[in-house]
């Protein structure tokens, strides 16, 4: 029964509002694909954001699959509204590169309406060197080896590309361009953080395309996201081929340091268990029995006699894998006679 427990029922036990995930498609529709005014949208992000709120949209993940379910906030982010694909006799063909590989700069992504300040930015109207995407703005030309390059960067443009990282870890990014004068900068953001700073592209001497590494180690998160080149400094400075990323290594890692739990009497106040993470991200508690304690402000708190297991747990992020959780017994002693005083002692 490989489907048993992924009915819809099973996966709405516990829902508000089972049909809410439907508002995220509505609003990536609206808000990201078309870019209406935020005035015709705003009952929907509304809907969204109280959902997402009350339900936890992004922790349910694959568990939930309602029509829409995910496919903004958890397939993509809002930085990444049309698709990546590449082009074949003037037709799109879909495809979401998997890092690490060589990400052509021509291949940015793409969207059947105006791509202006959706996929790119692009300062002149239309692409001044004609090739391979002749009716979107970013300039394109020929490299006369069948392949293509972006020409006329300028500063503030920028290009946006729909990017799969399957493990996180460590990469290397360099970039294949010629360097016209001094000046050039560029910088590349995943997921609206910037990964490489500011960097300036050199006036080396070499006349011809080059390749540059621009960062020789970024840390990205695992997961569909967007990889966004921004051009700045001195306009018209290079040229470019394309961004070659290179797998490094896996994150680093961090353990959890997570003291013995003295015993605690029925009425206790409140509680840090005092776990730490050798990477400094903060801890996540979890208890493993309700009737015993609670979880609240990433505190521990009281509300019955027996015991139970404190879990210590930190994700990770972009800079460290997560960590093995570490679990700590709590035993509470007393007598849990419910009285007045003592509810209000429990929630000290
Ligand atoms: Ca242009
Ligand atoms: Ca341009």
């Amino acid at each position: 029964m490989a489907n048993e427990g992924k009915t819809a029922t099973t996966r709405a036990t516990g829902f508000k509002f089972d049909r809410a995930p439907i508002t995220e498609m509505v609003l990536g529709h609206y808000r990201d694909r078309i870019g209406v005014n935020a005035e015709h949208y705003k009952w929907t992000q509304r809907a969204y954001d109280i959902s997402t709120q009350e339900l936890g949209v992004e922790s349910q993940g694959f568990e939930v699959d309602y029509p829409g379910w995910g496919g903004l906030t958890f397939h993509r982010t809002s930085l990444s509204p049309g698709d990546a694909c590449y082009f074949v006799n003037g037709k799109p063909v879909f495809a979401i590169p998997s890092l690490p590989t060589t990400i052509e700069a021509e291949n940015f992504d793409y969207i059947p309406i105006d791509g202006q300040q959706k996929t790119y930015y692009d300062l002149s109207n239309s692409n001044v060197g004609g090739q391979y995407r002749p009716n979107e703005a970013v300039d394109i030309e020929s490299r006369g080896n069948g392949g293509y390059h972006l020409t006329s960067l300028e500063a503030g443009e920028w290009m946006n590309y729909t990017v799969n990282v399957p493990t996180a870890g460590r990469f290397k990014l360099n970039i294949n361009a010629l360097v016209l004068s001094a000046g050039g900068k560029i910088k590349i953001e995943f997921d609206g953080t910037d990964k490489t700073g500011e960097f300036e592209i050199p006036l080396n001497g070499n006349t011809d395309w080059q390749t540059i590494t621009i960062a020789p180690q970024v840390s990205l998160h695992a997961g569909v996201q967007s990889m966004r080149i921004k051009i700045i400094g001195t306009s018209h400075a290079f040229k470019l081929d394309n961004v070659v990323v290179e797998y490094l290594g896996a994150l680093p890692t961090q353990t959890i340091t997570f003291p013995a739990i003295a015993t605690k009497s029925f009425g206790s106040a409140n509680f840090n268990p005092e776990a730490s993470a050798s990477s400094g991200l903060p801890i996540t508690y979890t208890s493993s029995n309700t009737s015993v304690a609670n979880i609240v402000n990433g505190l521990v708190q009281i509300v019955g006699v027996g015991s139970c297991l404190i879990t210590a747990s930190q994700a990770g992020n972009d800079d460290f894998a997560a960590a093995q959780s570490v679990s700590r017994t709590l035993l509470v002693t007393g007598t849990a006679i419910v009285t007045g005083q003592q509810i209000g002692r429990a929630h000290v």
